[in-house]
């Protein structure tokens, strides 16, 4: 049998991942287990979340040899294919001393964010705590010396921010056995790599859910070489330890929740617990060259499109070497979290919107997308959340003149806006209710409308 080659590996890994389609997917009665709808109770209710890529990457930050190298920070390793020999002399030069555990979780918290995910190990295998299974860590490793995740461990106790960790279990180009280095060793066929596993990932994944408290969730990445027995192993040492630690979509096994393509919102709500992992720039890893930053805008369009898709957004951002977050990020941040600390309740604990009309609609002339999938026309003029009794209409742009609330059988007690209380008036007209925002919209960013209604439920 002729091999794969890695990028091949790694382009079918890409479309799993990208399998989510627009239309809802209904789950059977019989397939809803009530321990892991309660062990996502907090995450369905969180929707916001801070991912981390912090790791050795950020010191050549996007350049080697003063050669710029592209694609994502934390793959330079690969992308310039530097021996391990040489890509562990960084770990020497690593002494991130503006590092602050309490700081970073101050920026989730004043974001508005419930959960922060870390890269305990990335692909190039250098942990960022003190580990006995391997040298090739921040303690044993560094002059820095520091466990961080043991600092930041301590720092979310303190905010009640939950933590959860990062680990790529089966791409480590550090490891003769580990998937992917095929230019220090042999191609992945060829590596014995359950030795791999039984030797670095298994006993990291214990020690990470040993040493640091409650594990919010352990996020895998890349299943390469995951056979469902591999992935078993996996989910049973984490039920074993921490049983209310949840399992992402990418062990190569169901897992406790759907994680979406790299940056991918899918066209139409999901029943099950989904989350998207999405970068604020274009990298997940620091690089220098990229300051491309979403705007604040972009960021509460995103996070209540996928909130009323009821779905997660995990939002990244890239600390550099000396352990400073970009001050750029930090301010589109923040200023996020100054939105939702006005217009929250419109996010946390919301559901999915009970329309979808508003999401948009598939191309009615059969284009395809860049996937080959069928064209998905997104429409962008507002996005519905609910809770009992409530809707959300949170507008992007000035709403149309009278606005028409969508079909439904419910009585509408009233309506106001969230960030002031000002009440609008429901006109009631051949069947259909509808309320009238004057110009200018009360918030560019996204003016929040709510509808109160008789019921818990929409009724359509
Ligand atoms: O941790 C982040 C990424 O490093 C990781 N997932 C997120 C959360 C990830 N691993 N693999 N991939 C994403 C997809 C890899 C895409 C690739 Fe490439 C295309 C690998 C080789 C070609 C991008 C371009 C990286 C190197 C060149």
């Amino acid at each position: 049998m002729r091999l794969p080659s890695r990028f091949s590996c790694v382009a079918a890994f890409w479309l799993l991942t990208q399998s989510v389609s627009a239309a809802a997917q209904p789950v059977p009665a019989s397939a809803v287990d009530p321990q892991k709808e309660a062990r996502l109770a907090w995450f369905r209710d969180a929707k916001y979340g801070l991912f981390i890529h912090w790791g050795l990457y950020a010191i050549p930050a996007g350049e080697w040899k003063g050669e710029r190298v592209p694609g994502i920070g934390e793959w330079i390793m690969n992308r310039a294919k530097i021996p391990v020999a040489e890509y562990e002399r960084l770990a020497a030069q690593f002494n991130p001393v503006k590092f602050d555990a309490d700081a970073w979780v101050q920026l989730a918290h004043d974001a508005g964010m419930k959960y922060i995910v870390i890269t305990s190990k990335h692909h190039d295998g250098f942990a960022l705590f003190k580990s006995p299974a391997s040298r090739f860590n921040i303690v044993d490793a560094t002059p820095f010396k520091r466990d961080v995740l043991k600092e930041l461990a301590a720092a979310c106790a303190k905010r009640n921010m939950r933590l959860g960790f990062y680990y790529s279990q089966a791409q480590d180009w550090h490891e003769p056995n580990g998937a992917g280095n095929n230019w220090d060793f042999v191609p992945n066929a060829q590596k014995d790599f359950d030795q791999y596993l039984r030797d670095k990932a298994e006993p990291q994944i214990r020690e990470i859910l040993t040493n640091y408290g409650p594990v919010a969730l352990i996020w895998f990445d890349t299943p390469q070489l995951m056979t469902p027995e591999r992935a078993r192993r996996f989910t049973d040492l984490v039920r074993s330890i921490q049983p209310q630690t949840l399992i992402d979509g990418r062990l190569g096994a169901e897992g406790d929740y759907i994680t979406t393509g790299d940056n991918i919102i899918p066209g139409g709500k999901q029943t099950q617990a989904w989350e998207t992992p999405a970068t604020i720039n274009h990298t997940w890893g620091y690089r220098k060259d990229d300051v491309d930053w979403k705007r604040p805008g972009e960021i509460i369009f995103k996070l209540l499109d996928i909130v009323s898709k009821g779905g997660n957004y995990l939002l990244n951002v890239g600390p550099m070497a000396d352990g400073v977050i970009p001050q750029a990020s930090q301010d589109v941040l923040r200023e996020v979290g100054r939105w939702l600390r006005i217009n929250g309740e419109a996010v946390y604990g919301a559901t999915a919107t009970p329309f979808g009309d508003e999401l948009g609609e598939p191309s009615a002339r059969g284009a395809k997308d860049v996937r080959g999938e069928p064209l998905f026309l997104v429409r962008t003029d507002y996005r519905v959340t609910a809770k009992p009794g409530k809707l959300f209409f949170t507008f992007f742009l000035e709403p149309r003149v009278p606005f028409e609330l969508p079909a439904m059988k419910n009585a509408v007690k009233q309506a106001y806006f969230l960030a002031n209380g000002k009440p609008l008036e429901i006109v009631e007209k051949d069947g259909t209710r509808a309320f009238t925002v004057r110009r200018p919209i009360l918030d560019p960013l996204g003016t929040v409308i709510v509808v109160e209604f008789e019921g818990d439920a929409v009724m359509r």
